[in-house]
């Protein structure tokens, strides 16, 4: 595996490229171009300048983080191919300039989902939280306004102020699209997509949904394994692949995280790494990487993707707001280094009691 840190760019990140280099076995960083609406172009040449950036500090870009899918090609309506033609551009553009691991997500209207951005828990960290009954309570036109107040100062990709400002629109356009027109919309976009993907051996790898089920109503089809593997079969090409994100599918208690590493092996072509504690089974908040701070257990997850010849980029997920750091909720640097210093020694331990045979 390659450890990474999600970098969002020089003029939105408050880690900087120099500090992650310093994190010990850091060696790439997953980015994107920040300003970028879905459905937008990604030139060669900004494209080609975020790289030049990224190596002057001695790093690599793993992979981007997201490439966004527009309505359009999730509901399948209008402009779909026109939007795929773009998407299959920027594929182009980010294959000539060598890069091989696009994450996306195909969540309708809201992209990650929290109710919470600084719940403090008893050591006086901030984490991000959720508990359903939150949502339920909650007009999604108001979900915006209601955490607007608590990214610090910074903007959350899938929460900018321009589409949340259209969110009445956007339930609109999906009032039609069931779990299953969803589905069909996904495997549409990708066949659509393959050719280049080949061209180019661009790995895609679907982003779970989070929380990992339903919420306002709107369908959700990223959610476990049954899903998942349907997803593969129906796309059976290696370049249809997995971001494996423990800290979304572990969002449902009932996924059986090292077991679906198992089933995805060969498809996983990224892993996010993140640990939660439930207080209930719809109430959980994040937690340190660390097994005993959580509710699953690390060990685990790392062993089972060593087992399956996991190679791809791997990142420390959503971190903990710590010792005073101001930061995107979730993306401070602190505790994402000590998530990735801590998963580093689990892979360390779990390689070498294997190849050492003890
Ligand atoms: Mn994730």
């Amino acid at each position: 595996m390659k450890m990474t840190l999600r970098w969002y760019g020089s003029k939105h990140d408050t880690v900087t490229l120099e500090q992650i280099r310093q994190i010990p076995g850091v060696t790439g960083v997953i980015t994107m171009l920040y300003d970028k609406q879905p459905g937008d172009l990604w030139t060669r040449e900004e494209i080609h300048a975020l790289k030049e950036e990224v190596e002057a500090s001695g790093l690599k870009i793993e992979g981007i983080e997201s490439v966004n899918v527009s309505d359009a090609i999730k509901t399948g309506s209008k402009d779909r191919d026109k939007d795929i033609a773009t998407y299959i551009e920027c594929l182009r553009n980010l294959g000539e300039e060598g890069i091989r691991l696009v994450c996306y997500n195909f969540m309708p209207v809201f992209d990650w989902t929290r109710t919470e951005l600084a719940r403090k828990r008893a050591d006086g960290s901030t984490v991000l939280a959720y508990t359903q009954e939150a949502v339920d309570a909650l007009d999604p036109e108001k979900m915006f306004d209601s955490i607007a107040g608590d990214m610090n100062g910074t903007v959350m990709p899938g929460w900018e102020p321009e589409r949340m400002a259209k969110v009445k629109e956007l339930f609109e356009l999906y009032k039609d699209i069931d779990n299953e027109k969803l589905f069909e919309n996904l495997v549409y976009f990708l066949k659509a997509i393959m050719p280049v993907c080949n061209e180019y051996d661009i790995k895609m790898a679907i982003h779970p949904d989070d929380p990992a089920w339903s919420v306002f109503g709107l369908p959700r089809i990223i959610i476990n394994k049954e899903n998942i593997l349907r997803l593969m079969n129906a796309v059976d090409d290696v370049h249809n692949g997995v971001t494996f994100c423990s800290g979304s599918y572990g969002t449902n208690l009932n996924n059986d995280l090292p077991d679906m590493i198992r089933s995805l092996k060969g498809r996983i072509h990224f892993a996010h790494v993140r640990n939660l504690y439930f207080h209930s089974p719809t109430n959980f908040e994040e937690a340190a990487h660390l097994s005993s701070d959580g509710t699953f257990d690390m060990y685990e997850i790392v062993k089972a993707l060593y087992e399956i010849g996991f190679d791809g980029p791997i990142r420390p997920d959503h971190g903990r707001m710590i010792w005073g750091e101001v930061a995107m909720p979730g993306y401070g640097l602190y505790d994402r280094a000590l998530g990735a210093a801590y998963i580093n020694g689990l892979w360390e331990a779990i390689e070498k009691s294997q190849t050492r045979g003890l």
